[in-house]
């Protein structure tokens, strides 16, 4: 994917404002502040794409930029406390009509502060996207603001705090420094590819084991559960170097 071709398109307010789509969608989720619109200016390497706010709560919009092959969702940010219930209803119905729409949602991005415990908030909209069976990973971002050895020591503490953690994809990331961000492209490019089942011009030159690979591995991406693919089954090709899986 041409990650420099893409345009803001539009915002919306309501669930029933935003016009149907057969294009696939990556959502990005989490609260307010945690860096869902400075992780969307850094995947396609803008500075102000999408817009990033040091007061938090100012996004009560679905905000969707495309390329050509997919559209990026940015979500309204939860748990901002000083807005009022009645738009905290308006923000919960907008996410989770979204969510539970017929839309083709390719994966979400379930951010969290890699530098925190996740909120109750994170913990329910985790068990929300669970039970819809809706294919996602966690973003743990802001990494830049821990040490190798906090981010180590955050890393297990999630698998604690975080129900079946040892099931879910987790992907530690900067918007600051870039780093992480390949892999969250790699995974977005393996979903935007042409269905496994169809003849794949990327496999062409791949001999079949090969080929197996790497669709037991956009499997495992579409279906949420990286942790399965077994990094030393993955072809070079798939994998980053120095990762296990992704
Ligand atoms: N150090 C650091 N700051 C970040 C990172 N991501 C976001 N921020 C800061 O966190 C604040 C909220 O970011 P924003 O993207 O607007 O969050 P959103 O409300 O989830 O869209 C801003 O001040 C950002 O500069 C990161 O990876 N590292
Ligand atoms: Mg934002």
């Amino acid at each position: 994917m041409n990650f420099q071709n893409v345009r803001f398109e539009a915002s919306y307010g309501l669930f029933s404002q935003i016009p149907p789509s057969q294009m696939p969608e990556f959502a990005f989720s989490g609260r307010s502040n945690v860096g869902k619109s400075s992780l969307i200016n850094k995947l396609f390497s803008r500075k102000q794409l999408a817009r990033v706010s040091a007061t938090p709560g100012k996004t009560a919009t679905i905000n969707f930029y495309r390329t050509e092959e997919a559209r990026f969702a940015d979500l309204p940010g939860y748990g901002y406390a000083k807005v009022s219930r009645k738009e905290k209803e308006r923000w919960a119905g907008l996410i989770g009509d979204y969510l539970a729409s017929d839309r083709d949602i390719a994966l979400v991005f379930q951010l969290i502060d890699m530098r925190h415990a996740p909120t109750k908030e994170d913990l329910m909209m985790i068990d929300y996207l669970v039970e819809c069976e809706m294919p996602f990973v966690i973003v743990l971002t802001k990494m830049d603001k821990l040490t190798r050895r906090q981010q180590e020591e955050r890393l297990q503490s999630f698998q604690r705090e975080i129900p079946y953690a040892d099931q879910i994809t987790m992907l530690p990331v900067s918007s600051e420094t870039g780093e992480g961000m390949e892999a969250v492209r790699e995974i977005i490019e393996q979903l935007c590819l042409p269905d496994a089942a169809q003849p794949d011009p990327a496999l062409a030159d791949a001999g079949e084991e090969e080929q197996e690979a790497i669709r037991r591995f956009r499997e495992s991406v579409r279906s949420g559960r990286l942790d399965e693919c077994g990094g030393e089954k993955l072809p070079a090709r798939e994998r980053k170097k120095g990762e296990t899986c992704l």
